[in-house]
């Protein structure tokens, strides 16, 4: 799987039943009913987080030319990447309409006629919608889409720079949440200058390293500053009668996030998914023969009834098809456990339990301790494949003082960690000479030298072949 890694995830999308990519227009894909259902759960998950302290709102998905245009560093950053739309039906429009690439364009100047007062703040509001970007680099489903699907994207504001810090550290703290119920291993980093958001005064990223050894970014939050609040005049009295700017920030995942989940804790089998966000947490597969086949399908569903009770999401595959190929079939889309009764198994009173996480199988008693044992084996399995790929993760970061030492590193699949001045043009060189990109800082030091140049090292940074 990793020696063809790109092979492997788009076999899988289309074999699992995830997305169908075959739409007739590029870098726009299909969502498949298996593949919506994780979507659907991952989704539930960061709405949960974000719901304790935002608001959900929704706004229209065009933004007026005259809108996109006011803030020239913002829209020089999205420029290529707007797709418009210049007539309704047969009549040319008066303004130019862009399908949102993101919302700031789109949400600031209503916050400019919200936000009156000190006491209006901080406005704290997400939006769950489709996003639009005619991306230049190669498109790649889930990872690099020009409709993007279930882009969730939050904007606040704020009366003091120091809440707004605040804001950006609560952002990483959900986004961590997150990632952790879907076993995400994560590399947190404040970009480079020359790779912050359009408009922003930094821009804090969370990576995931792929199976492959390349990075993928998978989540983003911006401290806007005043840069916006400027462009759209957003203005608040505060306490004293003053007339002050606010302070802003925002913060966006898409679904790229299941590509990271299907990519890296799935194997050779198919999917491996964590039980948070698997469609099917429990699999029952019963083995039929001739004889005793009404009871054992009695059985089954009468399992299936008191696992649901408890809440969990079960499928029985009644199918009539081999086994054998129930099994693989699950074992591709990673039901986190098969339990499989057959005749003998309910003369037993046994049902016999597979994690797919790690193969193992045991026998679970038939009776009132059933559910509490499948939710133990459930947890079991969301722990170790959170484990196993916090593990990848460890063993694949990589120390060096060494320039030309990256390349072999990296090129072994590892992201590399080395010490580095800050200077943006050492910075550019540094990328030059390797060929890859520095994802950001991710620690300071106050001893060591530079990398690439004689001046004091401030930071620990990170490089690596990114999508
Ligand atoms: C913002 N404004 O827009 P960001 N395909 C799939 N996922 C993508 C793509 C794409 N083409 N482009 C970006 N993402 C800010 C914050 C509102 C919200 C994902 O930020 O441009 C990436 O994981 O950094 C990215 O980290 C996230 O959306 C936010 O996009």
């Amino acid at each position: 799987m990793v020696e063809n890694f790109d092979e492997w995830f788009h076999d899988i999308l289309e074999n699992a039943n995830i997305t169908d990519s075959r739409y007739p227009i590029k870098g726009m894909a299909v969502w498949m009913p298996y593949g919506f259902q994780i979507r659907k759960h991952s989704m539930n998950i960061i709405k949960k987080l974000l719901d304790k302290d935002h608001e959900e709102v929704l706004f229209p998905m065009l933004v007026p030319e005259t809108e996109l245009a006011k803030e020239g560093i913002h829209v020089k950053g999205f420029e290529d990447e707007v797709y418009w739309v210049t007539q309704g039906g047969q009549t040319p429009l008066n303004e130019k309409l862009a399908l949102r690439p993101t919302s700031e364009t789109a949400i600031y100047p209503m916050y400019a006629l919200w936000i009156r007062t000190h006491m209006d703040l901080p406005i704290k509001y997400y939006q769950i919608v489709n996003t639009f970007r005619y991306e230049t680099k190669h498109t790649r489903p889930l990872i690099r889409v020009r409709e993007i699907t279930t882009f969730k994207e939050a904007h606040t504001a704020h009366a003091t720079k120091e809440e707004s810090d605040d804001q950006i550290q609560d952002f990483i703290k959900i986004y961590k949440e997150f990632f952790d119920d879907l076993g995400i291993p994560y590399l947190i980093s404040k970009r480079p200058e020359w790779d912050k958001f359009p408009g922003a005064d930094y821009t804090m990223a969370f990576d995931v390293i792929m199976p492959n050894g390349k990075t993928l970014q998978i989540g983003t939050i911006h401290n806007l500053g005043q840069t916006f609040a400027k462009t759209f005049d957003i203005t608040f009295e505060d306490k004293d009668g003053e007339h002050k700017l606010v302070y802003q920030t925002c913060a966006g995942v898409s679904d790229r996030v299941i590509a990271s989940v299907i990519s890296v804790h799935g194997d050779d089998k198919g999917l491996r998914l964590p039980p948070k966000v698997s469609p099917n947490q429990v699999t029952i597969i019963p083995i039929l023969f001739k004889k005793g086949k009404e009871e054992v399908l009695a059985k089954c569903s009468q399992i299936k009834q008191q696992l649901e009770a408890k809440g969990l999401r079960v499928e029985l595959d009644d199918r009539d098809i081999r086994p054998g190929k129930k099994f693989n079939d699950w074992e591709l889309k990673g039901t986190a456990i098969k339990l499989e009764l057959g005749p003998r198994d309910l003369e037993n009173n046994i049902t016999i339990a597979m994690r797919r996480d790690e193969g193992e199988k045991i026998e679970l008693p038939l009776d009132d301790t059933l559910a509490d044992n499948v939710m133990e084996l459930l947890d079991k399995s969301q722990n170790n494949l959170s484990q196993t790929a916090w593990n990848f993760k460890k063993e694949h970061v990589k120390f060096t003082e060494n320039l030309d030492e990256i390349t072999e590193l990296v090129e072994a699949g590892n992201v590399v960690e080395f010490y580095w001045c800050g200077d943006e043009t050492i910075g550019k060189e540094i990328e030059e000479k390797t060929g890859y990109d520095i994802l950001g800082i991710h620690g300071e030091i106050c001893e060591g030298k530079c990398i690439a140049s004689d001046n004091d090292a401030r930071y620990i940074a990170l490089i690596a072949k990114t999508y």
